[in-house]
């Protein structure tokens, strides 16, 4: 039997093309596959929640790839290495209380985790708004990171979620489209208070404290909670990350359960 070149054309477009158009619309829309992201979509799959992961870039991972100065291991903290245990990576005890674990390996565990669960993860697609409702974020507005990168004027495209999760990073890309168009978040001080200089004690305690609604629809996970809510840097101890994430999950299943009464 020969391979027809078409054959493999229509099988990737027409695979991909359903996959799309059964994520039009999903429970939560996940912004960012960073640890904080895959993790929440991890943990929301495994509850059977509809999940999808929009990544900007070609790879999933985030930040987690590089460890430290690009040395490629993590730190966690004993909570966190229960997360990592579930997940199949191995871990180090280094000092009491602090596990050293293989950073590519996590970043690839991750991944496969959530995805294994369920969730769909489209990377190379950048989310640049958000789609609202009276006063709700009920969705996200999508366009390649090509088009992006190559500044082409081309329009976007949306999806609709029930709920959606800010997990880009240090620069919490989706509360700053929701205070830019809104101009206040539901947040004590209602605006982006920007990251602090380094304590990872106290981030990592914040990270976790903060990961939580900050503008109907829209929960922070990971780095952009930092961002939003002023907190100090961690450096590369990654365990709130994953917790930051499980917490959101957790925190939506709840609400999604609360909502299906
Ligand atoms: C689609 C987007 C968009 C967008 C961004 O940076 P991340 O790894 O984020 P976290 O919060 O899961 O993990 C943070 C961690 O990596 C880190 O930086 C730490 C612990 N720093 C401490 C310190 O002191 O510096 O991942 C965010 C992901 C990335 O893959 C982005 O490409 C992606 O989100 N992303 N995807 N649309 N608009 N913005």
């Amino acid at each position: 039997m020969g391979i027809d070149e078409l054959v493999i054309t229509e099988a990737i477009t027409r695979s991909y093309m359903e996959e799309f158009l059964s994520s039009l619309e999903s429970q939560v829309a996940i912004v960012g596959g960073g640890p904080s992201g895959l993790t929440a979509a991890y943990y929301l799959a495994q509850k059977g929640v509809k999940t999808v992961v929009f990544e900007r870039h070609l790879s999933i991972g985030g930040g987690m790839w590089g460890g430290g100065m690009t040395f490629n291991k993590i730190v966690v903290q004993p909570e966190a290495k229960k997360i990592l245990d579930m997940l199949g990576v191995a871990c180090k005890e280094f000092a009491e209380g602090y596990y050293v674990a293989d950073a590519v390996q996590c970043a690839c565990a991750l991944g496969y985790q959530a995805v294994k669960a369920g969730a769909r993860v489209f990377n190379a697609i950048a989310v640049e708004d958000v789609v609202m409702r009276e006063e709700r974020v009920v969705g996200l507005v999508l366009n390649w990171t090509s088009i992006e990168m190559a500044r082409l004027h081309v329009d976007p495209l949306a999806v609709r979620a029930r709920w959606v999760v800010d997990a880009t990073g240090h620069q919490a890309e989706v509360a700053r489209v929701v205070e830019a168009k809104v101009g206040k978040l539901h947040t004590p001080q209602g605006r982006i208070l920007g990251e602090r200089a380094m304590w990872a004690e106290m981030s990592e305690r914040g990270v976790v404290e903060k990961s939580v609604e900050i503008y109907p629809g829209v929960y922070v996970a990971g780095m952009a909670a930092i961002t939003v809510f002023g907190y100090p840097r961690m450096g590369p101890i990654f365990g709130g990350m994953l917790l930051s994430g499980k917490k959101v999950a957790e925190e939506l299943i709840r609400r999604l359960g609360e909502e299906g009464r």
